[in-house]
């Protein structure tokens, strides 16, 4: 296993479309761990491989609490099967946008599959903090991030901010 760069905005791959995968085998679940690694070390709750410059549709999360066991969890090739009307706010940040933070509204409950660590089809429902985290997740394999959403004046500061924080 080893640690992978996390790419910060302005990086152009960040806005790249990630392609989908066609096997989950070992050079994939390789990747995968890297992932899991890279994430745990952020720290972050989620990673989308584009983060690390790889677009592939593949995304790894681990939504347990500190003092909870670790629970990884993989995601290939997510698709979106339903969404609920109703909306959950959540103040939502980014590894590739280090130390911003604002609230955004998506749908609170979806149905979702995607194939898992081993390569088999899994359906199911997610909510909460689930359904937050999958749906930044996947909004990266479009080459959308979070300051998407926000107005063109939060964007234009945040990406200001991050180029001043990350410049050396
Ligand atoms: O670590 C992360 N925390 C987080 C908090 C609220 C909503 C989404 C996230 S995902 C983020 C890690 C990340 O950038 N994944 O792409
Ligand atoms: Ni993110």
């Amino acid at each position: 296993m080893a640690l992978r760069e996390i790419l910060v905005v302005p990086h152009p791959v960040l806005k790249q479309v990630s392609q989908p995968v066609e096997t989950v085998d070992d050079e994939l679940r390789a990747l995968m761990d890297d992932m899991l690694e890279t994430m745990y070390d952020a720290p972050g709750i989620g990673l989308a491989a584009v983060q690390i410059g790889v677009p592939k549709r593949v995304i790894v999360m681990d939504i347990s609490g500190p003092e909870e066991p670790k629970a990884p969890q993989y995601f290939v090739n997510p698709e979106i099967l339903s969404a609920s009307d109703d909306r959950l706010p959540y103040e939502e940040g980014c590894l590739s946008v280090p130390e911003i933070y604002d609230e955004i509204e998506r749908p609170a409950r979806i149905r979702l599959r995607y194939l898992n660590y081993h390569g088999e089809t899994v359906e199911e429902d997610a909510e909460g903090l689930y359904a937050v985290c999958i749906q930044h997740e996947m909004d990266h394999l479009e080459g959308v991030l979070f300051i998407d959403y926000l107005s063109r004046l939060k964007r234009d500061r945040a990406v200001q901010k991050v180029k001043k924080l990350t410049r050396v």
